[in-house]
């Protein structure tokens, strides 16, 4: 397919942004090693990975040995892993121009959440593009773990999807599996066995049985739609969120379940669902307890973990705490907060003498 580098959005987490970046700017510069999660991270798929995927894997970074090179030199892995913040914000009010005005703002991701927020099947196409267009991922919540669903956001363009509400390792398998194409196991008559398209290529991947006639989507990845076929089950990140009891009692199985990419904490429901205010979430113990459960069984499994965060304060406790990706918030939270302050500082102002 004919490509205009020049205009390509680049998903790598590279791109230049109009707001001074400092650590996006280390990002390119860095030579560290990729470390092994359970994704990719072979020579070649390096070249290949695209999308959300990518952003995600080159996140995660070795660092240095922390004590100096004499350490490493005995054989001692005193290395500090280093992972990238990937930070991203949560639109619930529809528009392509506001999709487009946040994406610049120097996010990583832009989630267009379907099950809470205000944006329907057309508005969500509208705003993956316009998020992509910007070199962004867009990724879509989708309102339940539903095959039309998965199906409708990826076949949008979406980056990835998000499913609120994952409680057993049965819809985690079958969420997977309505976001991966079928992976073909024989070969074309008269073709040779290793062209582009064999199935030896995309072997390690995990099939499933995503309805294939997507015409959308491989524009937002810029490819064509043999391309975005073959390379999409790598290409599209599904992440489960973990927010009810029983998805928290099995969630170690859950992260373990083939194709699913990253566990992802819903807190105000998981506080709801263990008998407590949603809202107070943050200063419950056993709520944290579920927090740091939920991290591990991710990171166990090879898996990434992402936190619901309303703060830049909680967004840089969760990185420290080892949360892979975070939300700074939305639309509909920052627009209130913005005009509760200003609002508050016109209220003393009265015009003129009262008579
Ligand atoms: C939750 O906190 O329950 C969420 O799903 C975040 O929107
Ligand atoms: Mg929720």
């Amino acid at each position: 397919m004919q490509r205009f580098s020049q205009f390509l959005p680049d998903f790598s987490g590279n791109r230049q942004v109009a707001t001074t970046d400092k650590s996006r700017a280390n990002d390119s510069k860095s030579s560290f090693d990729v470390v092994q999660t359970g994704h990719d991270t072979d020579g070649s798929d390096q070249d290949k990975l695209l999308g959300l995927p990518r952003v995600m894997r080159d996140a995660r970074k070795q660092g240095k040995p922390v004590l100096g090179r004499t350490f490493a030199f005995f054989g001692l892995a005193l290395t500090r892993r280093v992972t990238k913040l990937r930070k991203g914000f949560w639109m619930m009010f529809p528009g392509a121009a506001l999709a487009r005005t946040f994406a610049q703002l120097g996010y990583d991701f832009i989630l267009i959440d379907c099950e809470h927020g205000n944006i329907d099947d057309a508005a969500m196409h509208a705003a993956v593009g316009a998020v992509a267009a910007e070199g962004v991922s867009p990724l879509v919540r989708i309102p339940g773990p539903d095959n039309v669903h998965v199906k409708r956001a990826l076949d949008s363009g979406a980056h990835g999807i998000l499913c609120p509400n994952l409680s057993s390792v049965e819809e985690a398998r079958a969420l997977v599996s309505y976001a991966k194409f079928p992976i073909p196991t024989k070969t074309v008559p008269g073709q040779s066995s290793d062209t582009k398209n064999n199935a030896s290529v995309i072997s390690r991947q995990v099939s499933g049985i995503r309805g294939v006639g997507s015409p959308f989507a491989p524009a937002v990845f810029h490819q064509s739609l043999g391309e975005y076929i073959r390379t999409a089950n790598r290409n599209t990140l599904v992440a489960a969120q973990i927010e009810t009891l029983a998805g928290l009692e099995n969630c170690e199985e859950i992260a373990k379940v083939d194709g699913l990419d990253m566990l992802f904490i819903g807190p105000n429901d998981l506080a709801s669902s263990m008998g407590y205010p949603a809202l107070e979430h943050e200063s419950i113990p056993e709520v944290q307890d579920a927090v740091e459960r939920v991290l591990a069984a991710a990171h166990a499994a090879g898996k990434y973990a992402g936190m619901f965060c309303t703060s830049s304060e909680q967004v840089r406790r969760r990185h420290e705490q080892g949360f892979d990706l975070m939300n700074l918030g939305g639309d509909i939270v920052a627009l209130q907060a913005w005009n509760a302050n200003e609002l508050a500082k016109i209220e003393d102002i009265r015009k003129g003498p009262i008579i």
